[in-house]
């Protein structure tokens, strides 16, 4: 009848704790509590998993949202498989960021590719995806998976040229250790480990979120690589509900020709992407066409 403590199977989502996360000033989202579960503040953020009963479990660092049961496969397919099923025959993948796991999970769908590497800087953010997340962190056990703990601007820099058919920055916000990642020259860096035909596939926020100057990261894309896109989808967790990504490539259409063979299989296992999804997802409202009008 009363509040049974937050730690409780039972708890009411009436009382008791909640999470909130502060896009800004002015919005916030908030999901019940219902489990605790982990806390840790590393040398580059604070991060934590709680159980929500609306969302299962969830990870937040520095408070923002990173992932939940409930949404999570949206991101990761879109991140993964658009670019993949584009390239002709993606061999070798590098993931930055991306230490829950679920991306590489998705890139290694892909048979073709033989060796995906994931660079992220904080082993905290790995450590908790094994111990709290073990559907997303089936992609950091993969056989075919080389895990990397650094920073990836630094990676990037050290890696040789051509080394990559597909780089995937599935990095945080802009903000803390994620800024370098959103760069004019880090995304110069990134054309340069491509191989001929490369395709780089970033994270870059919602569309909606004023206080985040998405023209700039767009253009910072548009100064390495010729054609540049964005590609929008629905989130209910991020800010918004409403996610962009770009899609940058010196040769590559985002979907006039996907590898439709592939496409198709890889369809049947996938819970949001499929091939409509893929073509629709690079339509975009005119608020963001705007927006991008001078990219
Ligand atoms: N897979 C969806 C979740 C993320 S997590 C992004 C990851 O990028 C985090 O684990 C963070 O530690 C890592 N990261 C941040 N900066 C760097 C860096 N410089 N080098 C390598 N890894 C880094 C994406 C969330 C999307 C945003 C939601 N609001």
């Amino acid at each position: 009848p009363y509040a049974l403590g937050a730690d409780s199977d039972n708890a009411s989502p009436s009382f008791d704790l909640w999470y909130q996360e502060r896009h800004n000033d002015e919005i916030s989202f908030g999901l019940h509590v219902k489990k605790t579960l982990h806390s840790v503040q590393s040398p580059f953020q604070r991060v934590d998993v709680f159980e929500s009963t609306g969302f299962g479990r969830v990870l937040t660092l520095d408070g923002l949202m990173m992932c939940s049961d409930r949404d999570e496969f949206v991101y990761h397919e879109m991140i993964s498989h658009v670019p993949l099923l584009v390239h002709r025959k993606p061999r070798r993948v590098l993931v930055i960021g991306g230490g829950d796991g679920g991306t590489l999970r998705e890139v290694l769908r892909h048979d073709c590719v033989e060796e995906a590497v994931l660079c992220e800087i904080d082993s905290e953010v790995v450590d908790a995806a094994r111990q709290y997340f073990p559907a997303l962190a089936v992609g950091l056990n993969h056989p075919r998976a080389k895990i990397h703990i650094g920073d990836g601007v630094e990676f990037v820099k050290n890696s040789p040229k051509g080394e990559f058919d597909v780089v995937i920055v599935d990095s945080t916000d802009p903000i803390g250790p994620g800024v370098g990642l959103f760069s004019g020259e880090f995304y110069n860096q990134v054309k340069r480990i491509l191989a001929p035909g490369g395709i780089v596939m970033a994270q870059c926020e919602s569309p909606w979120e004023n206080k985040f100057d998405l023209a700039k990261v767009y253009g910072n894309l548009k100064e390495a690589f010729t054609s540049v896109y964005s590609m929008v989808g629905t989130i209910p967790s991020y800010p918004y509900g409403y996610w962009s990504w770009g899609f940058a490539s010196d040769v590559q259409h985002p979907f006039e020709k996907i590898d439709l063979e592939r496409a198709k299989a890889i369809e049947k296992t996938t819970k949001y992407y499929n091939i409509d999804i893929h073509r629709g997802a690079f339509a975009l409202p005119n608020f963001l066409r705007q927006k991008l009008a001078h990219v």
